[in-house]
């Protein structure tokens, strides 16, 4: 090159690092508490409704929520305000409980409405000065109103005339994480387990504090630190210390430890032979353990279990019903005040019923019989997480028990870290779903958050997607899922594009030429992933094991209810799973006006469609195309809307820093070539069914079905079998 050339371009470099505002990359670490500085015509404002802060008596969270405001605003306007005890100018921000703060005393406020975790944010008068007051009855609302105040900002609202009050609706807002001990994370996808367990508890690595800070924010308040694949080994008394640790850095942000059990626990960690939940000496053990546990850690959460499950020990290795198994680890915490989390997700090797159908078998006539502190955590779909599936039939059909949604976050089946796929509206679609189990409004919202059917005890879980790498999440859009599950569980009624929307902003730009597209482009995306994986209803076609990729041919494995072919059914007649009456009579769980429904295949709706029916190719969809032609040009439009996607963010590298645009643009290319994939491998093995021709404009495959069978991904990450393939 030219040295007058590499001059010139060293001085254009130069030149972009002083007018970029990008000078800094950023790695994704901050996530959405990002508290970069507004722009200019924002800073007179905010310094002026921000001008001083008052702090509250001392306590570890009150402490939190200084640090996190003096942290927020530090960041937000170049420097933090001064610490006053006294309100002595306009603009004081004014926060605490009337216990721990004169301030919030003296003015009285109506918190009732607040409960113990919600809180008000109020524009207020004190001593003639402008003030806005974050108050709530108990500590923990106070910092989840310091966050929802500094939210306003980093989304650039008025901090005039605020009167804001909330509370959340459900009472458990749970992360499960899938980390084993030896630090792998089962269907994680970014990185290794965040916890440390051999360092623990010796040392604390800050970014639990990090975690703690990411959750609290959201109103996250319990994390489930193992996998429900559980090893016995956590509740030996060498682990509970680690356990203990956590817990006590968690503490202040609101935070409770539970630990998914083993239910052979007695067996594999004492000298018990048995762990037949009717056993007496079974239930002193879990008794003990318990009482062991809370000496260690007074306010631990609780147990949550998964149980005769894909092979895990649990009661029927005992002839004991789910509910004698719930119930004794359920007393055994009871007088400490703790949860058990029975997981529904339940299907036999044995039962030779249509696997969807297996949970509310197993489940729906034990209705009435847990124990009050027991919650039953049932998956948003009766199959397994799948990038679209009806809602889970148990919803609704058990008035006498809590149940619990579960949603996954890591995105197992939505191609993983690398497809970008904004979940938050796979969550809305399932709460707003109309059960009908108590007439017409009964949305699975108002199941979960108790008021349809006056449950005790309110919960919603979901799939952790953290992982050790440094953006958390193994991508910055899944940093989205992660936010939306916390804001959703807060308020199971929020809209998906609002809430997309509040994260675009606090993670990328408040710049709608920025704000706008990028929030369209999460809107779309989930149902982009439908499309090239499979619509109209189809699921689980994906590769065994790892569940990357399409293998829609699989036959393989132990299990038929694990092989893509026994959910697709394709044949030369057509394709889906009859789920009538005259076929597997799946929709005969549902209450009656909804199995009317999708009894009739004119009425089901077609996202449903081959989920419940078995339709012949050449069935005129109401668009007056054949069944083959749209699923084809579902396929299509998948592939085109990634596209779309791609060419969206192309033009939006003035917005974001070099590093994050960087990755974002890579993993956006990866999925287009994943889009193609799913399409291309997909239409070559379903057209060997149909044997009709694709629509005009509809590309042929790139290669032949052989070649896509013979696909082999060794090492997927998160993948419990790997390495494997799907053939040999
Ligand atoms: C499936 C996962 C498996 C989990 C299981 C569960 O493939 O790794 O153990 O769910 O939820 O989706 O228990």
């Amino acid at each position: 090159m030219p040295i007058v050339r590499v001059l010139a371009l060293a001085v254009m470099a130069c030149a972009a690092a002083i007018v970029s505002p990008w000078a800094v990359a950023e790695d994704g670490y901050e996530l959405w508490l990002r508290y970069h500085s507004v722009e200019d015509q924002w800073i007179g404002p905010y310094r002026a409704a921000a001008a001083q802060i008052v702090p509250a008596t001392d306590s570890a969270t009150l402490r939190a929520a200084q640090a996190e405001l003096v942290r927020g605003l530090g960041g937000l306007l170049g420097f933090p305000p001064p610490i006053d005890p006294d309100v002595t100018q306009d603009g004081a921000i004014v926060f605490g409980t009337p216990k721990s703060s004169p301030a919030v005393a003296n003015l009285h406020l109506d918190l009732t409405g607040a409960g113990p975790e919600g809180y008000l944010i109020r524009s207020v008068a004190i001593g003639g000065h402008a003030a806005t007051v974050i108050a709530a009855n108990q500590d923990i609302g106070v910092l989840y109103g310091v966050f929802h105040f500094l939210r306003l900002m980093q989304t650039r609202q008025s901090l005039e005339q605020l009167n804001i009050s909330s509370a959340p609706r459900i009472q458990h807002r749970i992360l499960d994480h899938w980390d084993n001990l030896d630090g792998s994370v089962e269907r994680g996808y970014a990185g290794a387990s965040i916890w440390h367990w051999f360092t623990l508890p010796q040392y604390l690595d800050p970014r639990y504090t990090d975690y703690a800070r990411a959750c609290a924010s959201l109103g996250i308040n319990g994390v489930v630190l193992d996998n429900v694949n559980a090893s016995a080994v956590v509740l030996t008394p060498l682990y509970l210390d680690k356990v203990a640790a956590l817990a006590k850095v968690f503490r202040p942000y609101g935070i409770r430890v539970y630990l998914s059990a083993r239910f052979s626990s007695p067996v594999e960690i004492s000298s018990l032979k048995t762990a037949d939940p009717l056993n007496a000496a079974v239930a002193a053990w879990w008794r003990a353990k318990a009482d062991e546990i809370y000496r260690l850690i007074p306010d631990f959460g609780g147990f949550l279990v998964k149980a005769n499950s894909e092979g895990q020990p649990g009661p029927q290795d005992y002839h004991r019903t789910h509910a004698d198994g719930a119930n004794m680890m359920a007393d055994a915490v009871a007088p400490h005040g703790g949860l058990i989390m029975w997981r529904a997700f339940v299907y036999s090797q044995n039962d030779k019923n249509d696997r969807v159908k297996q949970a509310y078998t197993e489940f729906k006539p034990l209705d009435g019989k847990f124990r009050p502190n027991v919650l039953l955590q049932v998956k948003n779909g009766p199959l397994d997480f799948q990038p679209r599936e009806p809602v889970h039939p148990l919803f609704g059909a058990m008035p006498g028990t809590p149940l619990m949604l579960e949603v996954q976050i890591t995105k197992e089946y939505l191609g993983l870290n690398t497809n970008l796929a904004y979940l938050g509206t796979m969550w809305q679609e399932a709460l707003q779903t109309d059960t009908y189990a108590a007439g017409k409004g009964s949305t699975v919202a108002k199941v979960i958050d108790g008021s349809l059917q006056g449950y005790r005890q309110t919960g919603i879980a979901g799939v952790a997607n953290v992982g050790a790498d440094r953006n958390w999440c193994g991508s910055h859009f899944d940093q989205a899922n992660w936010y939306a599950f916390g804001r959703l569980a807060w308020d199971p009624d929020l809209e998906a594009r609002s809430i997309a929307a509040d994260w675009v902003r606090m993670t990328f730009s408040n710049d709608p030429a920025f704000v706008q597209p990028v929030v369209a482009m999460m809107m779309g995306s989930r149902e982009a992933v439908v499309d090239y994986t499979g619509a109209l209803g189809l699921a689980h076609l994906m590769a065994h094991g790892h569940h990357y990729g399409p293998a829609p041919w699989d036959a393989s494995g132990k299990r038929a209810d694990q092989t893509p072919v026994y959910f697709h059914r394709a044949n030369a007649e057509g394709i889906g799973f009859d789920r009538t009456s005259s076929g597997s009579n799946a929709v005969s769980q549902y209450a009656p006006p909804v199995a009317a429904m999708l009894e009739n295949l004119q009425t089901t709706p077609e996202k449903y469609l081959l989920w419940f029916h078995h339709v012949p190719w050449d069935y005129k969809m109401p668009s007056g195309k054949t069944l083959w032609i749209e699923l084809v040009e579902h396929y299509d439009q998948g592939v085109r809307t990634v596209q779309q996607m791609r060419k969206t963010w192309a033009g939006l590298s003035s917005y974001v820093d070099p590093e994050r645009f960087a990755q974002v643009s890579a993993f956006l290319e990866e999925q287009e070539r994943d889009a193609k994939w799913w399409r291309n491998a997909s239409i070559a093995y379903f057209q060997s069914f149909s044997k009709r021709p694709l629509p005009p404009g509809s590309e042929p495959p790139e290669h032949s079905l052989q070649f896509y069978e013979s696909v082999c991904i060794p090492y997927v990450p998160g993948d419990p079998n790997a390495p494997r393939c799907t053939r040999k």
